[in-house]
């Protein structure tokens, strides 16, 4: 029988609604082969082998970049599709005006049409995974079916991926079914759909990123959120990163920003020269699952096991961590190599691209070397400054919570929420301009509530009304900041340097947690004065960084009637605590 598993997975260790599963798959798209992945290195090494030998994996320069590849995705497959990304929800209402939505039955159906003999000659890999640390009561598990080796590879590094995860499943029953095929990589026939009620995840037509990788996106944010507002924890866009002051006290803090909009890089952040004595440890770098702890304060695990992050801009300036971490055994999607076979991309300061992302001879005519949205792909063991605490069962207290966008104007550098309800509006109120990360306008402001609009499951309304419903439960809860790394002048030159240097908000933070640092109020939250900042040995001008801290009241009160604007469409969902810290910001706005 085709579904049977390899010798080296014992049949009574496998679930048996994981096998029916399999084999309802294989009856309806009808693979050449079935196969059960172990998650060994055996078959990583086997895997990338026989993809190298069809020319879908290019190896790189061995002496500078060992053991690491080129995968070229379909030009018309390089970001996630949000316009093709669906919630479906028994209720239209319950997916909310930030979703997509489509009846399960018709989405059901459509979805059927499609995979019917979708894997005629292709192989059907079976990817038993898990989230979160193997030991982990916060961890969830998943099954992920795929017709993509490349994406196998990927959830090899990602995810806890193999045998362990199937054992767990088999021992404790519930996993979420993810059912993807590449299909013929056709835009016209493309969908990412979620059934959260049913735990299930149906892509189609795309091998790229978060549409084809089923654990992270689709799985660890849009069902885990679903699932976590009927638990009592959340499911966010956030890394997670250990900050060790000179006293040596560590405290952990969560960022939710946008795609691409800085996540990898704060995970990473390493030290300026002028703070001596700090720091810095990676727990996540993309979703956090929070849970409020029996002690009254939020803790936190990262659900994954690796990092899909943006090539572009990562040097040894920006950071020299990330950049080492990415020369050994890792997989690039959409890079530009040079004459030598070695990666290359935009934000390297050495090195000449003789062929594009896409292939082609580069011709700066037709865009950048590699694509905006390439990415690498590596195990979070490479990183030097992994935290050891990021294996801990029940995960690490929160000490700050950060939102942040990407805006030109207006956001100023960093301030603070009054409190937790406060802090939920900030988060509500982020926006930021559209990244590569997704297909579709680049640099256009857009709402993008605690950058979760393509990640939120369900209503928006109910998602702060959780917020504030979890934000209840915590005696200790973290204090809540908004950031923005991005201010320009009118040149486009950035105000702030950015990257190691945002320590010295995080270390401001870090004392307002405490109760040790300086800060004015204003309309919209507490701000340091500069003089509150640590500047020391940092080149900026009085004027940036006044600039940066200044709260320009007549732009706010516009920007608080575009939210209120924006609001409205969530009607009597939306939680009362949230317009009562709305109408009290407009009030102090004047
Ligand atoms: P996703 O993986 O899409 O969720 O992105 P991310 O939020 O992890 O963003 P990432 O850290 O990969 O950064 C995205 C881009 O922003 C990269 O090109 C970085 O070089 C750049 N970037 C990151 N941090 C800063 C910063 O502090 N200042 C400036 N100017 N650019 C930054
Ligand atoms: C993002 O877009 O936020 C990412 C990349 O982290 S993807 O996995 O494609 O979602
Ligand atoms: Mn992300």
């Amino acid at each position: 029988m085709a579904t049977a598993p390899n010798a080296l997975l014992p049949l009574p260790k496998l679930s048996p609604e994981v096998t029916a599963w399999v084999e309802s798959v294989r009856q309806l798209t009808q693979p050449a082969a079935v196969h059960w992945c172990e998650g060994s290195a055996a078959e990583i090494k086997q895997l990338t082998a026989q993809l190298e030998t069809s020319g879908e994996l290019i190896r790189l320069n061995e002496k500078e970049f060992p053991n690491c590849h080129l995968a070229r995705s379909n030009p018309s497959d390089v970001a996630r599709v949000e316009h093709l990304t669906f919630v479906c929800t028994s209720r239209k209402e319950d997916a909310g005006p930030n979703n997509n939505w489509m009846a399960p039955a018709e989405a059901h159906a459509k979805m059927r049409d499609l995979y019917q003999g979708c894997m005629k000659g292709r192989t059907l890999y079976v990817v038993p995974y898990c989230m979160g640390p193997l030991d982990s009561p916060l961890s969830r598990y998943g099954v992920e079916i795929t017709d993509s080796a490349y994406v196998v590879l990927n959830m090899a590094t990602m995810t806890r991926m193999g045998r362990p995860a199937l054992d767990l499943i088999a021992r404790t029953g519930t996993f979420v079914k993810g059912l993807h095929s590449i299909g013929e990589l056709d835009p016209n026939r493309r969908f990412i759909m979620h059934f959260p009620e049913e735990l299930q995840i149906q892509s189609f037509g795309s091998g790229y990123g978060g549409n084809a990788l089923l654990g992270k996106k689709c799985h660890a944010l849009r069902i885990a959120s679903y699932q976590a507002r009927t638990e009592g924890w959340l499911a966010e866009h956030m890394l997670i990163v250990g900050l060790q002051n000179p006293k040596g006290e560590t405290h952990y803090v969560a960022a939710a920003f946008p795609s691409a909009c800085g996540k990898t890089n704060l995970a990473m952040l390493i030290p300026p020269e002028s703070m001596p004595g700090w720091k810095v440890f990676t727990v996540g770098d993309d979703i956090a699952w929070l849970h409020p702890g029996p002690d009254g304060r939020l803790w936190a695990i990262n659900p994954e096991s690796g990092y899909f992050g943006v090539v572009p801009g990562t040097n040894p300036d920006t950071n020299r961590n990330a950049y080492n971490m990415i020369r050994h055994d890792t997989l690039f999607t959409n890079v530009a190599v040079t004459a030598d076979n070695q990666p290359w991309w935009e934000g390297l300061k050495s090195g000449t691209p003789v062929t594009d992302w896409q292939g082609r001879p580069y011709d700066p005519k037709n865009g950048p070397a590699a694509h905006p949205n390439s990415r690498f792909t590596v195990s979070a063991r490479n990183n030097p400054d992994y935290s050891p605490h990021s294996e801990d069962a029940k995960g690490v207290p929160i000490s700050a919570i950060i939102f942040g966008g990407r805006r030109r104007t207006l956001a100023p550098l960093v301030y603070q929420a009054r409190d937790w309800e406060h802090g939920v509006l900030v988060g509500a109120s982020v926006a930021s301009e559209t990244t590569a990360a997704a297909t579709g306008q680049v640099g256009v402001v857009r709402r993008d509530p605690m950058a979760m609009q393509p990640f939120c499951g369900y209503n928006f309304a109910d998602y702060w009304q959780h917020w504030l419903n979890v934000g209840a439960k915590l005696s200790k809860p973290p204090q809540i900041f908004h950031v923005n790394w991005f201010r320009r002048d009118e040149a486009g030159r950035f105000l702030w340097p950015g990257f190691g240097d945002n320590l010295r908000v995080l270390a401001w933070m870090l004392d307002r947690a405490t109760g040790a640092a300086h800060a004015h109020e204003t309309a919209i939250g507490s701000l340091p004065l500069p003089e509150d900042l640590n500047l020391a040995g940092l080149d900026i001008s009085p004027a940036d960084i006044t600039e940066l801290l200044r709260v320009d009241t007549d732009a706010w009160r516009h920007e608080i009637a575009e939210f209120h604007k924006y609001l409205g469409q969530y009607g009597a969902r939306l939680p009362a605590a949230l317009k009562s810290q709305l109408a009290r910001v407009e009030q102090a706005l004047g």
